[in-house]
């Protein structure tokens, strides 16, 4: 069996279990347990000065090999041109983007340099999969430097629709060097059909769907493949971890809290794109139009800082902490807090325990790759007793999840209504739309996200077959744009 390469811009610190094993981080662990196989990429230290090493750790059939990254790379490459251009942008939003030219070039080395370190550790048969926007160039620099095993890409955030992606300036070396890899996978089909339309509308290749399998792709000279694997989680150890954790302290001591009111709850990394101001507001309006609903159901929002030296980041939290005050001061009795607002990281088992004891899910980011949340949500319910999920239209996960309450995250209104239904909503219709939801969610587990991106990874061509497209650029766009339209309509 070929070794598994994984690439990731951080490379989590395994501690199965831990605040940091998300389903990216659990799902892909297990794999490289099962074939064997190397997780690659930064450290997450940052040097000053001297000279950044590789750090090899074997942890059973698994090697760990990190890297610091220096100052000025750091600032370029992490803080520059992923977080303040092409986050913002992928995520829709375009008033925040900032552009610098030299952190995308900044970028583009920090991708070359690191595709160098890994060279000398790469055997032929490697398998080499690459996990999000960090490493975008990552296929190109290995292709560069003589790479010829198979390369495939897991977007984990949204691709944009191409208006959006044209107001990044290097839009089209991105789609290009996007286009190195042998299978480019996305969350959802949304994202993919962003992509192929760029394809055929902005890069003048085409689209094929004709096989089955992943559609294929001829752009700037390569075939590749694309397709949608929404990533998942694996429901029943979450249900079991929430059900072990019901009567440990964190849940009595949120009871006891809670004094037998309602629970609505969120979990978010403190992002712009995960609409906590709204969803803040929406709070707020339930409680200025159900009068009924005051003192009886509080909101915990937990939310760690992320990203906390960038200035868009710094003036989320400052917006949300004067959200919260304002609406406490507004609402608050000597016996009530309405919202509960946390910043702090919490073990997972911590987190699914809680979830079984909100009555809602509280979900709504404006944009969103897939949102595990969700998911994690779902799983953790009592069957016999579920709470409701609410869930903003533009999280991935919304294309699954069809027994949540399905939301707009801009229309206030909506969401305080989503919000006054769900905690009314009777045992039959909760329990209901619960089976439906955990049926998607064991039949869409993360093992069966990672099992059919590896399946067709090992399906491609890979460079070493030198796959060229064929056939003059105006037919190829004429074909492209009609297969387009037939996966549009599909
Ligand atoms: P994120 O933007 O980080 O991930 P999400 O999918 O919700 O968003 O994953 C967050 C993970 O971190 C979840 O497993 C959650 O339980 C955990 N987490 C969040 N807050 C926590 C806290 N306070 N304590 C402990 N754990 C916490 C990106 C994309 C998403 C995509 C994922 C996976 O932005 O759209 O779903 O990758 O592909």
């Amino acid at each position: 069996m070929s070794r598994l390469i994984i690439v990731s811009n951080r490379v989590a610190p395994i501690s199965e279990g831990g605040p940091a094993a998300g389903g990216l981080a659990v799902g892909v662990y297990d794999a490289l347990k099962e074939t064997g196989g190397m997780w690659f990429g930064w450290s997450g230290d940052v040097l000053s000065s001297g000279q950044p090493h590789i750090k090899v750790e074997e942890r059973g059939p698994v090697t760990f090999a990190t890297i610091a990254l220096m100052r000025r790379d750091y600032d370029q490459y992490y803080r520059g041109f992923s977080n303040a251009t092409l986050w913002p942008a992928f995520h829709y939003r375009a008033d925040l983007l900032q552009y610098d030219r030299h952190d995308f070039e900044g970028y583009c080395r920090v991708n070359a340099w690191l595709a160098q370190q890994l060279v000398p550790l790469l055997r032929e048969d490697d398998v080499i999969w690459v996990h999000d926007y960090h490493l975008i160039p990552f296929a190109q620099a290995l292709r560069a430097a003589g790479v010829k095993n198979r390369i495939g890409f897991f977007l984990h955030i949204p691709f944009p629709a191409s208006q959006v992606l044209l107001a990044v300036p290097p839009h089209r070396e991105l789609v290009e060097a996007l286009c190195s890899f042998d299978l480019l996978g996305f969350q959802t089909a949304p994202d993919l059909r962003a992509f192929c339309d760029y394809i055929v509308n902005e890069a003048n290749g085409t689209v094929d769907a004709s096989a089955s399998g992943p559609l294929t792709v001829h752009a700037f000279g390569r075939t590749l493949r694309a397709s949608a694997y929404p990533i998942g989680v694996y429901p029943d150890e979450i249900a079991e971890l929430a059900k072990a954790g019901e009567r440990g302290k964190p849940v009595r001591t949120m009871k006891a809290t809670l004094h037998s009111r309602k629970l609505i709850m969120s979990v978010d990394r403190l992002d712009y794109s995960k609409g906590l101001v709204e969803r803040f507001r929406a709070f707020e309006r339930l409680l200025e139009h159900a009068a009924a609903q005051r003192n009886t159901v509080s909101f915990l929002q937990i939310a760690p800082p992320t990203r906390a030296d960038m200035h868009a980041y710094q003036d989320i939290r400052l917006q949300l902490e004067g959200e919260s005050g304002r609406i406490n001061g507004r609402f608050a009795e000597l016996d009530w807090t309405p919202i509960l607002y946390i910043h702090k990281q919490y073990e997972r088992s911590v987190l699914a325990a809680l979830f079984r004891t909100a009555h809602v899910g509280y979900v709504t980011p404006l944009r969103d790759g897939m949102n595990l949340v969700a998911k994690e949500y779902v799983s953790a319910q009592d069957p016999e007793n579920p709470g409701v999920l609410v869930l903003s239209r533009f999280a991935g996960a919304a294309q699954e999840l069809d027994g949540a309450l399905i939301v707009n995250p801009v229309d206030i209104d909506g969401m305080a209504e989503a919000l006054a239904r769900a905690l009314e909503m009777p045992l039959a219709e909760r329990q209901a739309r619960h089976r439906d939801m955990m049926v998607q969610l064991r039949e869409n587990n993360v093992s069966v996200w990672r099992d059919n991106f590896m399946r067709d990874l090992q399906g491609v061509n890979s460079a070493r077959s030198g796959a060229k497209s064929t056939g003059s650029g105006k037919a190829r766009a004429a074909s492209g744009k009609k297969a387009l339209r037939e996966t549009l309509a599909g």
